[in-house]
């Protein structure tokens, strides 16, 4: 079983009774959704947590009380839970695939199905194919319409996987094949290792002297649902989390061009064989070959590269975007690492919607080796998220004072937050507060659907006042959900430049916000980019990983990231601003 899944169910739950909702059930609601964010974070298997320190280690897992504990420990035991079954009872519809489609809550999807027998995505394409959904009372054409793009939407990413939801199932496998005691050397390959922020499949390749035991071991790990494709040296698995993955056993000599190889991009493999062929030479999956078919090189990817006169390109910029002309220019810059990142300017605590409190998220962030974390509470606007007004800011900001007198040095906290962009620019709290912030970030969590000019204008309006540190998820995008709004971000990061506003690449999974292409075109104007993982819990830290890949797939170098400067110089550039 993997996290995921358990996560997915919790969430399914959460729908489930938020449909009908009472002052208890709200509560409820917001345990159990917060508990899927922090069960999808972990990065220990969630049964091989229960069988190692049983319901009490459950309860270590932060949001997870002892009712929680409960339900963990009989999904494990019986690969089920009561209350989501008496809950399917009572509404028997896929709520997790109908939530699925943007623009469709539980509320919806149970008028839905009380109106229309609608019970999963087949029954509702037909109901809005037929045009039946316009008629509901409180429904009409436009929502109609929107839910028609929304199943577009859906269908044209169906089967990728978030990235963060793809990398530590990829993870996971590589462990678990390195520790079977079968493989000498096993890494990820494909899109997984490009850091694409979906997924199609995963591509494991593995060295083995029993090639036939580590199909075997492979094809019963507990994280596939059945095989696909056997075979001597390829398998092809369905795996749990609802993806496809393939192990291939290469040879050990030629390892580096399997790598190489199924690494792809397609496009980029495409190019670095036309400069073979150049060259006199031939490239595929097995090595490098010269005129006469003798082997020139295949046991390392550098090798390879070097041999076609060419620098290593970093996997994240094999996308055939100009990286090959580079390598072979011997420019490939020094791209920006995860150690490079020495804080976090975008996280949440209790007092919004975080699961966790202050002190828990320093810990957590200590561990992760972070110098300083800013804490960016939502404001007042965002009633969703429970978001402060002023006078909570103000008496927040006395904690942040006593929480680092605490820390005494082993993790500078920032005061901040994540102050709303309103419809015409201005924000969401009073100057005088904002002033108090160390780091601002300016976000939009309202009226997506603004025409480009309005948008445009109300994020260059609220970058003007001079109060914002950093544009927080740029284009509100969401990962195989939402649409960026309407932006022209060619004047938005003109504008960054000229308020010296960093630009955001938000890490949160299903975020991933600037994209690579976004971070490239905005690239040109001279803005920094911050990488923060948008914590909302003490398990999220581990998504800045994403974010660099993000920073890495957009050729970012580290002097180009804002949050690349230690906890000392950060205080001196963030005090500089005010
Ligand atoms: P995905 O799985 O859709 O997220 O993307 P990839 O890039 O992982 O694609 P995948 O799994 O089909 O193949 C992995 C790599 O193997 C791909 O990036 C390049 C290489 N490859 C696979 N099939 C072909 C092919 O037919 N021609 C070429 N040139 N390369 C291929
Ligand atoms: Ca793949
Ligand atoms: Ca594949
Ligand atoms: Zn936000």
């Amino acid at each position: 079983m993997s996290n995921k899944i358990l996560a997915d169910i919790f969430d399914e739950i959460a729908d489930l009774i938020s449909v009908d909702e009472t002052p208890d059930s709200r509560f409820e609601v917001r345990a159990y959704k917060k508990a899927a964010l922090a069960i999808g974070a972990l990065q220990e298997p969630i049964e091989q947590m229960y069988a190692a320190g049983g319901h009490d280690a459950l309860m270590t897992i932060p949001g997870v009380g002892k009712g929680l504990a409960d339900k963990i420990e009989e999904y494990v035991n019986t690969g089920k839970i009561s209350r989501l079954e008496k809950l399917k009872l009572k509404y028997p519809i896929q709520m997790a695939d109908l939530t699925s489609v943007q623009g469709l809550g539980p509320k919806t999807a149970v008028a839905l199905y009380r109106a229309l027998g609608v019970r999963n995505i087949e029954d509702l394409k037909k109901a809005v194919q037929s045009h039946k959904v316009r008629d509901l009372p409180g429904f009409g054409a436009k929502r109609e319409e929107l839910l028609e793009a929304g199943l577009q939407m859906r269908e044209s990413s169906k089967g990728r996987l978030l990235l963060g939801d793809a990398v530590p199932e990829a993870e996971g496998i590589v462990s678990a094949l390195s520790k079977s005691g079968l493989v000498d050397k096993v890494l990820i390959a494909g899109s997984a290792r490009r850091m694409r922020d979906t997924v199609g499949d995963i591509d494991i390749l593995a060295t083995s002297n029993a090639p036939s035991k580590v199909m075997d071991f492979f094809a019963k790990l507990p994280a596939v649902e059945r095989i696909i494709v056997s075979g001597p040296t390829k398998t092809t698995v369905w795996l749990k989390v609802g993806l496809s993955c393939d192990l291939r056993v290469i040879e050990p000599d030629s390892f580096g061009a399997a790598l190489q190889y199924f690494t792809g991009s397609k496009d980029h493999n495409v190019q670095v064989r036309q400069i073979a062929v150049k060259k006199g030479y031939k490239l595929n999956e097995y090595g490098l070959f010269d005129k006469k078919d003798k082997l020139v090189s295949s046991k390392d990817e550098a090798d390879i590269y070097e041999a076609l006169g060419m620098q290593l390109v970093p996997p994240e910029m094999r996308e055939a975007r100009g990286e090959v002309k580079l390598a072979l220019e011997h420019k490939i810059p020094t791209i920006v690492e995860l150690d490079d990142i020495f804080g976090d300017m975008h996280t949440h605590t209790k007092e919004t919607d975080g699961t966790n409190t202050m002190e828990e998220m320093a810990t957590a962030a200590i561990k992760a080796h972070l110098q300083y974390i800013a804490v960016t509470n939502h404001t007042k606007s965002l009633k969703v998220a429970h978001g402060m007004n002023d006078k909570q800011f103000i008496s927040f900001f006395k904690k942040v004072d006593e929480m680092n007198e605490k820390l005494d040095g082993k993790l500078r906290i920032f005061k901040g937050g994540e102050v709303d962009i309103l419809k015409d620019g201005s924000l969401d709290l009073q100057p005088s507060t904002i002033r108090q912030m160390d780091c601002v970030i300016g976000s939009v969590h309202s009226l997506f659907k603004m025409p480009e000019t309005e948008m445009t204008k109300r994020i260059t309006t609220a970058l003007g006042t001079g109060l914002v540190t950093i544009l927080g998820h740029p284009t509100g995008r969401e990962v195989n959900g939402r649409e960026p709004y309407q932006l022209n971000l060619d004047k938005v990061a003109e504008s960054a430049e000229d308020n010296g506003v960093a630009l955001e690449i938000d890490a949160f999974p299903g975020r991933l916000d600037l994209n690579d292409t976004n971070i490239m075109s905005a690239s040109k104007y001279k803005v920094k980019f911050s990488v923060d993982s948008d914590s909302h819990s003490t398990m999220h830290f581990g998504f800045l990983k994403y974010g660099v890949g993000m920073a890495r797939r957009g050729w970012l170098t580290k002097d180009r990231v804002f949050n690349s400067v230690d906890a000392r110089r950060m205080e001196k550039m963030l005090a500089s601003r005010k």
